[in-house]
């Protein structure tokens, strides 16, 4: 017989203790709770860097008034503080001015202002800056995954590649110049783009300083893969030329989150002749997150021996990313996908770079906020998991300028 619920027979007035017992007190052990394990986490962080980023910025901005009680507050404004105040790099991460210097961080951030592959929407060529300015509302910390990305890492901005608008080729060139200069140094390039386009030159950078080879994790709603669009190398292409290189196989390209009704034929046919490996929304809804992220791995890491993951904002459905160039709603929820980043980026990486933020289509910075998330839970991930400099084992051909 089923039990009359509780509550169709409870009468006005203070529950009997045994069922206000329950509501107050549900059963779980606290102990196996990441918001109760996370509180403890924090204990074991230090703030090492912290301290030294105050006493840098009084150095740099002269101690503050006479009125002000707390004495790490500067003058001048320099450093994490305030959120809204300064001159933004990502993160206010060190602007590394001579790119020479970059091998001294464990990884650089570096814009690629570049929207000339757009086939619809352009704007992407302000990703980099959209993404700097909300980046400064993040501190480093991250409350579940325990982490400091100030105490436990060492992270630049090394500025921008300066492409040319006007044309793909010569753009591509300058960033796998810029992107295998960084690759080279030993520290992480991350990218923030920038059209999808700049998938190609910027694994072309990683693959060319190094006889090792490369697996491609790309979150995305578009599969990317067609030779050309509108008779060049458009940001739908950029799977093409990639695993056209002789160390990044397709067999190594894993594509998630793809669907829809903005998927090219022709980019399907080639995925489908190149063997790639693609995971619609329902298939991830369907095996869960765990399960894509160990299915992830094991194909992009299959006799590979690093993983890039490309990032595309579209992958999300549109209505939490307005700010890119072609908006498709039905993909990822944010944390969904967020939570896949996290377990595939665990096992580290070699590149990651976030493509089709566009501040000019963007409502509330809320695009390039979710780009910026997608730096700091890949970082964070490897930090996490001791993974940050796992690249380094490849870089067997450095370039030198
Ligand atoms: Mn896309």
């Amino acid at each position: 017989m089923r039990p009359t619920p509780i509550r169709s027979t409870r009468v006005a007035g203070p529950a009997p203790d045994r069922q206000r017992r329950r509501r107050h007190h549900p059963n779980f052990n606290v102990k196996d709770m990441q918001g109760w394990k996370a509180l403890e986490a924090e204990e074991g962080l230090s703030e090492h860097g912290w301290r030294k980023e105050q006493q840098w910025a009084l150095d740099m901005g002269l101690p503050g008034a006479d009125s002000i009680n707390d004495k790490s507050i500067p003058t001048f404004a320099r450093g994490e503080l305030p959120h809204f105040a300064g001159i933004n790099t990502f993160l206010k991460a060190p602007y590394v001015e001579n790119v020479r210097d970059v091998g001294k961080y464990d990884a650089a951030v570096m814009g690629i202002p570049f929207d000339s592959g757009t086939t619809y929407r352009p704007g992407t060529r302000f990703g980099p800056q959209g993404i700097r300015r909300i980046s400064a509302l993040y501190t480093p910390y991250n409350y579940e995954l325990g982490i400091d990305l100030r105490e436990q890492m060492t992270l630049c901005d090394a500025g921008d590649v300066f492409t040319i608008p006007a044309n793909l080729e010569k753009s591509f060139d300058q960033i796998s110049k810029g992107v295998s200069h960084v690759f080279s140094s030993g520290a992480l390039p991350v990218m923030l783009g920038g059209d999808h386009s700049i998938g190609f030159p910027c694994v072309r950078g990683i693959a060319e300083c190094t006889s090792k080879r490369i697996g491609i994790i790309h979150f995305d709603r578009h599969i990317d893969i067609q030779e050309k669009d509108l008779d060049e190398r458009m940001h739908t292409t950029p799977w093409y030329w990639a695993t056209n290189l002789p160390n990044v196989s397709p067999k190594n390209l894993v594509q998630l989150g793809i669907g829809g009704w903005q998927v090219p034929r022709y980019g399907v046919q080639e995925a489908r002749k190149r063997g790639t490996n693609v995971l619609t929304i329902d298939d991830i809804e369907k095996i869960g997150l765990e399960k894509t992220a160990e299915i992830a791995l094991e194909l992009a890491w299959k006799d590979a021996d690093a993983v890039y993951i490309s990032f595309d904002v579209d992958s999300i459905d549109c209505g939490f990313v307005p700010g890119t160039g072609w908006p498709e709603p039905g993909g990822f929820l944010p944390r969904e996908a967020l939570k896949i980043l996290g377990l595939v980026a665990a096992e580290g990486l070699c590149g990651l770079e976030v493509v089709e933020v566009s501040p000019p289509y963007d409502t509330s910075d809320i695009t390039a906020l979710f780009g910026t998330r997608v730096v700091v839970e890949a970082l964070g991930s490897m930090v996490a998991h001791g993974k940050l400099g796992s690249h380094k084992h490849m870089i067997d051909k450095p370039v030198s300028f």
